[in-house]
């Protein structure tokens, strides 16, 4: 008889990861759940858009009389509330949201500051390409009681962990806390999240493929241009470009590649922000054996000044980002 699988579900795996600390308060073990959660609510969402037009579109009242949103901000609504009232987050920050994010009074506070840009790839909803939620936990480093603008400004090596949701042909959520990166798929079935890909490592050697919107070529500094032309002319490299960060870094993940937005020299720095696509990304594919760079350095390492501020970014397999940061020298 074939033996039953080992099946892991997202709840034992942290509270064993939790184990392995014993000083571990159960707070951050809480906190992904509560993230996991988000992540459900947020998918079933989002496996529905395609209905939006026979049940009732945005703006318009659904059956129920209850206005419908557009899923960004339902997104957004959904991360605030799994995590306003947990006394577990410090503050937070969402890409939707001009300013950081305080927890109401009414609540009490914990030691997390938690980042996040609720659906990424918004634009693709409407056409059925996969998106994606990212997010990013910092420790709240100042010592008020509640988490300030400060404590969301820190550098991306200051991470405690990160991770994405991607909502493709299966929901998956990956996340590191600095010891590998683990990936788990929902299951529709039983509605939860079983590990399904532990220890997540980059491939070697890596598929040789780049993932940059080329459209863009003409707007790009020579150095720049001079790469691209030789990855795919020289390098032999092949293309992918989803248009979707979560789903185009997810894919760099598992197969290796490079994944760019880079700069044009009327927009040095770039489309994708720091905080919220950036930072977060740089670590999960750091912890699984990648690179994230500015094409000068290390993702990570920038000190943010603003909430909102966009970074280029070189993401993926180390030996790519690395020639990419060699290429793009030379025409400095
Ligand atoms: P968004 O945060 O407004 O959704 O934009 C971010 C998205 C990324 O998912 C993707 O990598 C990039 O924008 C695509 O941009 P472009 O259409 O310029 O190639
Ligand atoms: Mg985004």
């Amino acid at each position: 008889m074939k033996q039953e699988s080992h099946v892991v579900t997202i709840s034992r795996f942290l509270i064993e990861e939790e184990r392995k600390f014993p000083d571990a308060t159960g707070a951050f073990t809480n906190l992904l759940s509560d993230i996991a959660l988000a992540a459900k609510v947020i998918g079933r969402e989002v496996n529905k858009a395609g209905l939006v037009d026979i049940f009732g579109a945005v703006g318009e009242e659904n059956v129920h009389g209850e206005d419908q949103q557009k899923l960004d901000v339902f997104a957004n609504q959904v991360m605030y509330r799994a995590l306003d009232h947990t006394g577990l987050v410090a503050c937070l920050a969402s890409e939707e949201s001009e300013e950081f994010i305080r927890i109401p009074d009414k609540f009490p506070a914990g030691d997390y500051v938690v980042i996040y840009d609720p659906l990424d790839g918004s634009s693709n909803i409407d056409v059925n390409v996969s998106i994606g939620t990212i997010f990013s936990i910092h420790r709240k480093r100042t010592t008020g009681e509640r988490g300030t603008l400060e404590d969301c400004l820190q550098p991306g090596s200051e991470q405690v962990a990160a991770g994405y949701v991607l909502y493709g042909s299966s929901t998956m959520l990956v996340y590191t806390a600095g010891t590998g990166v683990h990936g788990f798929t929902l299951d529709p079935s039983i509605g939860e999240f079983i590990l399904s890909h532990p220890n997540m490592r980059m491939p070697e050697p890596p598929k040789k493929v780049y993932s940059v919107n080329e459209a863009y070529f003409t707007r790009w500094s020579r150095g720049q241009q001079r790469l691209v032309s030789h990855l795919k002319n020289e390098g032999g490299f092949g293309s992918r470009y989803i248009g979707s960060m979560v789903a185009d870094i997810h894919r760099t993940l598992l197969q290796g590649g490079l994944f760019m937005y880079p700069s044009e020299v009327a927009k040095p720095e770039g489309k994708l922000r720091l905080l919220y696509e950036a930072a977060p990304m740089a670590f999960i594919l750091e912890q699984a054996g990648g690179r994230a760079s500015t094409g000068t350095q290390e993702v990570r390492d920038i000190v943010p000044t603003s909430l909102h501020q966009r970074v280029p970014i070189y993401a993926g397999s180390r030996e790519f980002v690395d020639m990419a940061e060699e290429m793009l020298a030379q025409d400095a």
